[in-house]
């Protein structure tokens, strides 16, 4: 049965302040994530000046400066972009495993959402063909994303 009152998150982006953090580690795809980011928070109403883009050397670097930015309170989203390309390195999966077990902690005790941006592949070209290449782009997603999920927590707690 249906319920009798459904609650989604607007995908409306004025008034939001959203913070990006982005890995520059394999950034031919991390830079198309970003731009796909930044086009999709102003296709849905996000103010230029209401964003802020921080860039960091690597995905293990993402959950500490989430944190760190989560804990300010001055965004009311933020959204973690990375590439971890599991034929780079055999530690793979301990930076991509630690990437998203950190940026989960940081969205969990700042209460702040932070979408995950972060693709995780085989090859490099797997990672391109969802960073705007063949299957879309994992940016553009992310920032429909955060503007959702930043409503949808206001509204939770209105
Ligand atoms: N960082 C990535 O973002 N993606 C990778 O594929 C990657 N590989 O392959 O190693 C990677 N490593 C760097 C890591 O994130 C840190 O920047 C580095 O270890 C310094 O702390």
């Amino acid at each position: 049965m249906m319920s009798d009152r459904v609650i989604e998150g607007a995908l409306t982006g004025q008034g939001l302040r959203v913070g990006i953090v982005m890995a520059r580690f394999n950034s031919l795809v991390t830079e198309s994530l970003l731009s796909g980011a930044l086009s999709g928070l102003r296709r849905h109403g996000v103010a230029d000046e209401a964003v802020t883009v921080v860039k960091v050397p690597g995905a293990w670097e993402l959950p500490l400066t989430l944190a760190t930015m989560a804990e300010t309170g001055k965004f009311d989203g933020l959204i973690a972009l990375g590439a971890v390309i599991r034929g780079d390195t055999p530690h793979f999966d301990y930076v991509a495993g630690e990437a998203a077990k950190g940026i989960g902690q940081a969205m969990m005790k700042s209460q702040v959402p932070v979408v995950f941006g972060v693709l995780t592949t085989n090859t490099l070209e797997q990672a391109m063909d969802r960073a705007g290449a063949k299957s879309g782009n994992k940016g553009y997603d992310a920032a429909a994303t955060v503007i959702e999920m930043a409503n949808l927590l206001r509204e939770l707690k209105s």
